[in-house]
């Protein structure tokens, strides 16, 4: 009897201890199984970044109601939550007042960002498998997302550059096209300055308050290509102001090396050094590092609408970016699309601004244009896809015309010339160049408050691009 209860006992134990250890390795199987991405949103400034992550994390946390058929995890209902949290060393991404600007009556569009954040969101989801596994049901997903001003992308063209080579270019490119009708006189003034004469701190200020204007003209004016893209910025000042200087070529390496210190170029060489050591360096290493998977978001709707003059400058101004990469001697430029990066998902920003039967047309062009802007090195080296996805879907669609709220509160009839599905011949770029396509007022939708559906295009699509392999 002793005895017997003794083995009992004994049995209980060891029940005990094989339910501790499984427990333990459930926990630890639970741990190593536990998955993490880090994904960077990167585009120019006005690309819709900030909108597309706050509807992507609004998708995901409610993603019961999203209509998101493309995204597995989500369409069989196996998302079980979303908690946000911040990543340790940046102010956290501003989702909650995204969401409230867009709840908002009339709607607001999240702000432009001025500065850079992050956030964590740790997923919740059920292994979809039919046997019950010893690790339980459930399982973690982490991912990773970083948002920043647009305007800071630019930069990165100028890591690969002295000041002089900068300069010299910056120049060139002033001197032709739209910028030079937007320059005025400007150009002249920048053209009379001798890089040899004395530093005169006021001059250059006053310069440099013309410049930026010209900058920000070239802006709205809707070109890309704007060097340094901080000047846009509303905290600009922090920096030691700086202007190219547009008659370098007619002096030698070896006459501007032996300019005298306070010489006008090398203050501004120096100031220009100290900007890339300060402010844009340490943003690419904040950003890029860790980096898994990019997505760029491109407007090439509205580059298709300035002219080919205008198209073809943003163009450059990617090609420059990813050009800066291929290089390839600079630790900071390798971030980008650094060996870790195992996957480019471009994306054609705002499609609800066209008719549906024409997405498929943009797509291919945003494919077009990738072939040329990204290298083939990294096209044979690096996963790339092309998608086109509405963060915030705005018109109706009614075959042959979409209706809108501008952002002014009219609602109207939206009409649009055909998108070729390749780069426009003249005949298209002039029925294009005709087109503005309108700024829109997101659709009245207070219910986002309380988790209601975000209207979006191909945002599953997305999902399962960016993501659905780890679920
Ligand atoms: N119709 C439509 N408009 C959109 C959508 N997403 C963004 N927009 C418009 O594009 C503008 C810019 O979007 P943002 O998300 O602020 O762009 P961003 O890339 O974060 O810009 P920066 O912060 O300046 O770098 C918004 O204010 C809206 O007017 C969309 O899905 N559909
Ligand atoms: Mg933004």
């Amino acid at each position: 009897m002793a005895m017997n209860s003794q083995i009992e006992q004994l049995g209980r134990r060891l029940n005990k201890t094989l339910e501790d250890i499984d427990q333990q390795a459930s926990k630890w199987v639970a741990r190593s199984l536990d998955k993490h991405l880090s994904v960077g949103i990167t585009g120019f400034s006005g690309s819709g970044k900030s909108t597309f992550i706050t509807s992507l994390i609004h998708q995901l946390k409610y993603s019961n109601h999203a209509h998101l058929g493309g995204f597995l995890p989500a369409r069989d209902e196996r998302l079980l939550g979303v908690k946000i949290q911040s990543l340790d060393d940046l102010p956290l991404f501003e989702y909650q007042q995204g969401i409230q600007a867009l709840a908002d009556d009339p709607p607001q569009w999240p702000p432009s960002t001025t500065h850079i954040s992050g956030c964590r969101l740790v997923i919740e989801y059920k292994k979809k498998n039919i046997l019950p596994t010893f690790t339980g049901e459930t399982r973690r997903f982490t991912l990773e997302l970083r948002d920043y001003p647009g305007e800071w992308l630019l930069d990165l063209a100028m890591l690969q550059q002295d000041y002089r080579q900068w300069s010299i270019d910056t120049a060139a490119l002033c001197s032709k096209g739209i910028r030079q009708e937007l320059a005025e006189d400007l150009l002249e003034n920048l053209n009379a300055l001798d890089p040899l004469a004395v530093f005169d701190e006021q001059q250059i200020e006053a310069l440099y308050v013309r410049y930026r204007n010209f900058l920000q003209t070239c802006k709205t004016a809707g070109l890309t290509f704007i060097q340094p893209g901080r000047a846009l910025l509303p905290d600009s000042e922090d920096f030691q102001v700086f202007i190219p200087l547009f008659n370098l070529q007619t002096l030698s390496e070896h006459q501007l090396n032996k300019a005298s210190d306070d010489s006008l170029y090398k203050v501004m060489q120096q100031r220009y050094k100290s900007y890339l050591k300060e402010f844009v360096q340490p943003f690419y290493k904040t950003f890029f590092r860790g980096i898994d998977r990019q997505v760029v978001l491109i407007d090439v709707l509205k580059a298709l609408s300035g002219g080919k003059e205008k198209f073809d400058d943003m163009v450059i101004a990617f090609s420059r970016i990813i050009d800066s990469y291929h290089v390839g001697n600079n630790a900071f430029l390798n971030r980008l699309f650094s060996p870790q990066v195992e996957k480019i998902l471009f994306l054609a920003s705002k499609p609800d601004r066209i008719l549906m039967n024409q997405h498929e047309a943009l797509r291919r062009l945003c494919d077009e244009i990738i072939s040329h802007i990204c290298p083939q090195s990294v096209r044979n080296r690096i996963e790339i896809e092309t998608e086109i996805a509405a963060a915030v879907r705005s018109t109706h669609d009614h075959n042959d015309h979409l209706t809108a709220r501008l952002l002014d509160g009219q609602f109207g009839e939206l009409r649009h010339p055909p998108i070729p599905d390749q780069l426009p011949d003249s005949v298209q770029w002039q029925q294009l160049s005709q087109w503005k396509p309108p700024v829109l007022r997101a659709p009245v939708n207070p219910d986002l408050l309380i988790g209601g559906r975000l209207a979006h295009i191909r945002m599953d699509k997305v999902l399962r691009d960016l993501i659905g392999d780890k679920f």
